[in-house]
């Protein structure tokens, strides 16, 4: 590359992700076909509209590229209709809002403390300016389990258009039928946002909610599903709903579609397709539970009491008397990243919360499995035992970047 300042900084990228150990759960490594696609001439074109009604000329290879990735995830999906233009999450999510509800209206989602989404309506967020949001909750944070009942309740009092499932700090399976009654009762439209665990979905090693009648479901592309940044929106059946979302993304809220991101799409659904996709989604989830039986084991409070996914949120806070913000910290200098969270009921901050959040998508796609996870685990636990003893830190941190090099991260995953 020409641009030496940039180069030097792609390659200090490079030597980060490769010699360091990534648990933040929503993030992942992409194969070599997905970054080729990702950085191709598509980037170059404009596309506004759909395949076969643009408003550009010069788009043969567009049309068939955004084809395929509709047809992938569909397949992958058993559904109906995609749209596989949204930039992101939170755009697929505003774009649903704006096509279904009208100002005002009424959303019930997971409450942010309890694992929810910002974009579920958070009261910084632009979505929650233009409609009304409500929240359930975990009936006891030390099960996980939700409450259903206080969310029946709060959807007959407060009626809303729209019912949420999904988050991006909970550990526990969703019981989508529950939701789906409930929905039913009131007259709600269903959206799961399932970007956390949209490519176990996809594997079939999680639940997929349409199979319980959702409407629609959301999702980012670049998680478990190991793709590119980037976002979907899936209907299940309803032409007369997935027609509404096409207008709210374009012409609605965005313009063209990022092309090259579309191809890369496409390349990555294809790979999820692979039975080698379905025993990595596997392995991610075995994995989970090699690290949650350490963290039992050394008595770490989990929220939920463990995991049923790809993620573990720990009260380091509460087990340990370390904040999330000190773990973070003290975890970044020994080569582990993942992110501080705040837990249900936090008495602390946001900026310096209770808990810590990690999982496997990314360590499992460089070929970790049980064995790795329990000793990253068990390094995990002894950095923030040690957290201020310096020659124990350079003794871990020298294991994980001798893991790291043990593992490095693949370049073709099928
Ligand atoms: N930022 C993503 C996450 O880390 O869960 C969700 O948007």
């Amino acid at each position: 590359m020409r641009d030496k300042l940039v180069e030097k900084l792609i390659k200090g990228e490079e030597k980060r992700q490769a010699e360091g150990l990534e648990l933040i759960p929503s993030e992942n490594y992409v194969s070599e076909d997905v970054l080729r696609a990702n950085g191709s001439v598509f980037t170059n074109k404009y596309s506004e509209g759909y395949p076969g009604r643009r408003y550009y000329g010069g788009q043969d290879f567009t049309d068939q590229v955004e084809r395929l990735a509709i047809e992938r995830i569909c397949k992958l999906f058993k559904c109906k209709f995609a749209n596989v233009q949204p930039h992101s999450g939170a755009p697929a999510n505003l774009a649903v809002y704006a096509a279904l509800l009208v100002p005002g209206d009424t959303v019930l989602g997971l409450d942010l403390s309890h694992g929810g989404h910002l974009t579920h309506g958070h009261p910084m967020t632009l979505p929650a300016k233009i409609y009304k949001f409500v929240t359930y909750k975990m009936k006891n944070p030390d099960t996980g389990e939700i409450d259903y009942e206080d969310m029946r309740k709060v959807a007959l009092e407060t009626k809303p258009k729209l019912i949420i499932a999904g988050f991006s700090a909970y550990s526990r399976t969703l019981d989508y039928k529950k939701f789906v009654e409930i929905a039913h009762e009131v007259g709600a439209i269903t959206m799961a946002d399932m970007a956390h665990i949209a490519g176990l979905i996809a594997a079939g090693e999680l639940r997929n909610p349409f199979d319980d009648g959702f409407d629609v479901i959301t999702s980012t592309t670049h998680k478990t599903l190991r793709g590119p940044r980037g976002g979907i929106i899936l209907t299940r059946e309803s032409e007369e709903i997935a027609k509404k979302i096409d207008k709210s993304i374009f012409p609605g809220i965005q313009g063209g579609p990022h092309m090259h991101t579309i191809a890369a799409k496409a390349v990555a659904f294809g790979e999820a397709m692979t039975p080698k996709y379905k025993k990595y989604a596997r392995q991610v989830l075995k994995n989970a539970k090699a690290m949650e039986g350490v963290l039992r084991k050394n008595k770490i409070r989990m929220i939920g009491g463990g995991t049923d996914n790809h993620l573990i949120l720990a009260d380091v806070f509460g087990s340990l008397g370390v904040t999330g913000k000190e773990a973070q910290t003290v975890l970044d200098e020994v080569g582990i990243t993942l992110n501080m969270n705040s837990i249900a009921g936090d008495t602390r901050k946001p900026l310096d919360p209770s808990g810590i959040r990690f999982g496997t998508p990314a360590i499992t796609t460089r070929g970790f499995k049980g064995k790795e996870c329990k000793l990253v685990a068990e390094l995990l636990i002894e950095t923030l035992k040690n957290k201020d003893n310096k020659k124990m830190k350079e003794s871990i941190h020298k294991e994980i970047k001798t893991l790291a090099k043990k593992f490095p991260i693949p370049k073709k995953f099928v």
